[in-house]
């Protein structure tokens, strides 16, 4: 049984996420209209693969005797200015949902909650790779550098190899 400030914390991560999936979407959109279509690919699966994220916690709170709240979604930016600022936004709130993760896994323990704290370990690794990825997508691009062109086609083409986990 989780404690009650446990809940909240969780669905608070589980709105979260589910921003995170709507955030992702969103950059999909744009990239599919400016015609990325390798870039649109990979971001139409990171937002399926926050809502996974979402769904995890969803199930784990019901679970553990909470009651999980589906949150209201806030409407996403339309556009963005550039490959660059959508690669640094993705990395910008990877570390924001890193801070919210490491706060929890702090309370579980003060409140000796190990089973939530098992739990979440699950999400600190994974917060590793997806900040290690965004990381890795913006060096490309700043090898590219602002001679967008021919080596935007090459990064749009080689992303679709970039593999998501889990
Ligand atoms: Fe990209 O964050 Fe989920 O956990």
């Amino acid at each position: 049984m989780i404690s009650k400030s446990i809940e909240k914390k969780l669905n608070e991560q589980l709105a979260a996420e589910a921003a995170s999936s709507q955030l992702y979407l969103a950059m999909a959109s744009w990239a599919e209209v400016e015609g990325f279509e390798g870039v649109s690919g990979f971001l139409y699966k990171q937002s399926e693969e926050e809502r996974t994220h979402m769904l995890k916690l969803l199930k784990f709170i019901n679970e553990r005797g909470g009651v999980a709240e589906v949150p209201e979604l806030a409407k996403p930016p339309v556009k963005f200015e550039n490959m660059h600022q959508v690669f640094s936004d993705i990395l910008e709130h990877e570390q924001e949902i890193t801070n919210r993760i490491n706060e929890l896994v702090h309370i579980t323990l003060e409140e000796k909650d190990y089973t939530t704290h098992n739990f979440l370990q699950w999400y600190v690794s994974e917060q590793i790779e997806e900040e290690a990825l965004a990381r890795a997508v913006l060096d490309k691009l700043k090898l590219i550098g602002d001679k967008q062109g021919s080596g935007l086609y090459l990064f749009d083409r080689d992303i679709m190899n970039i593999s998501v986990t889990s």
